[in-house]
């Protein structure tokens, strides 16, 4: 053992995980960390038992490098299966302020159907949830006008940014400072090309334009957390196909639909699906327009991809 190298105890934070290796990020410094042996049981249940975002203890084991010692309890994480139907989960983050979904106007085309999904994450979690709609240089004025007031009215904060006019990007800023946020979202709608903008001087690989067709191919390829000059950590993960839905079950879906809370003890059946029992409060919201529609259809369709599941 080399004496410069004592075995004290320090706090830092998992900002990469590659490999079996461990970035942890101690007083402005990057540390690549091993992994205690004890923390391989865990392997059984995820597949990364360090995740970026935990709060660990490490020590050096020569001026670059170290061994995580420690985990300290997670606050919340956000996770998914590593494929449909697998039982082993994936950690994509811990220590979650706030869960941004992006998605974009236009390449790719602009789905709320996964926005719903991770907002149903986001309150599960008890995260804060940002709606950032990208590309919208692409769009003439007003043209995403009925999206952005849907999501409004349930008080989530929106903004419609571009990468590459540089709109929004201030008020995003706002939002972020001083927190730990998560982007996630499809692949090649602008997580990487807004961080880069938000953080100058990172790089961070973006996807060529010619390469848009290029359907399936990931630019980003694991979730690093940057520290950010004005304040706060941002993580860029790789775009997903399916937003998994870990660990909630279908009958928790209602419960997590901010607006059907104030119909819901008001169904005539309880526990009430809201899909197909007679006098269903918040059908009838729904009915009455005081529920959107394109949230219910989103919640109708998200509760039979688990009957999907299950077949
Ligand atoms: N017109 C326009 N293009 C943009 C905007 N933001 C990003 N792009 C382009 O969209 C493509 C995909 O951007 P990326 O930043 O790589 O997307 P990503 O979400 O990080 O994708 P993955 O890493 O695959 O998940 C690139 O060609 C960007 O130049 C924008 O606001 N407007
Ligand atoms: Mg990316
Ligand atoms: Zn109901």
């Amino acid at each position: 053992m080399n004496s410069n190298f004592s075995q004290k105890l320090l706090p830092g934070m998992v900002v990469e995980v590659y490999g079996s290796f461990y970035i942890v990020f101690h007083r402005s410094k990057y540390v690549s960390c091993a992994l205690r042996g004890k923390f391989r049981k865990l392997l059984s249940e995820t597949h990364n038992p360090i995740a970026v975002g935990d709060r660990v203890k490490f020590s050096y084991s020569d001026n670059k490098n170290g061994v995580i010692e420690e985990l300290m309890p997670r606050r919340n994480k956000i996770s998914r299966p590593t494929k449909w139907g697998q039982i082993k989960e994936r950690i994509i983050a811990s220590n979650v302020d706030q869960l941004v979904a992006i998605v974009s106007t236009k390449q790719p085309v602009l789905k709320t159907g996964l926005i719903d999904r991770i907002i149903l994450v986001a309150e599960r979690e008890n995260l804060k949830f940002v709606l950032c709609i990208n590309k919208i240089d692409l769009i003439n004025d007003g043209e995403i006008n009925d999206i952005i007031a849907i999501y409004r009215k349930l008080r989530y904060p929106i903004v419609a940014s571009s990468a590459e006019t540089g709109a929004g990007i201030d008020e995003l800023k706002s939002i972020l400072k001083n927190k730990f946020s998560v982007f996630v979202g499809q692949s090649g709608v602008g997580k990487s090309s807004i961080l880069n903008i938000l953080q100058p001087g990172l790089n961070i690989r973006v996807r060529e334009i010619s390469n848009y067709s290029n359907k399936g191919k990931h630019t980003t390829s694991s979730v690093t957390a940057v520290p950010c000059d004005f304040g706060g950590f941002i993580a860029d993960t790789p775009g997903f196909r399916d937003f998994g839905l870990w660990g909630i079950k279908k009958e928790e879906m209602g419960f997590l639909y901010r607006e059907f809370r104030r119909y819901s003890d008001k169904c005539k059946f309880n526990p009430c699906s809201h899909i197909h029992e007679p006098e269903c409060a918040v059908k009838d919201a729904c009915q009455r327009g005081a529920i959107s529609e394109l949230r219910y259809d989103n919640y109708v369709r998200i509760y039979h991809s688990y009957d999907e599941l299950e077949k």
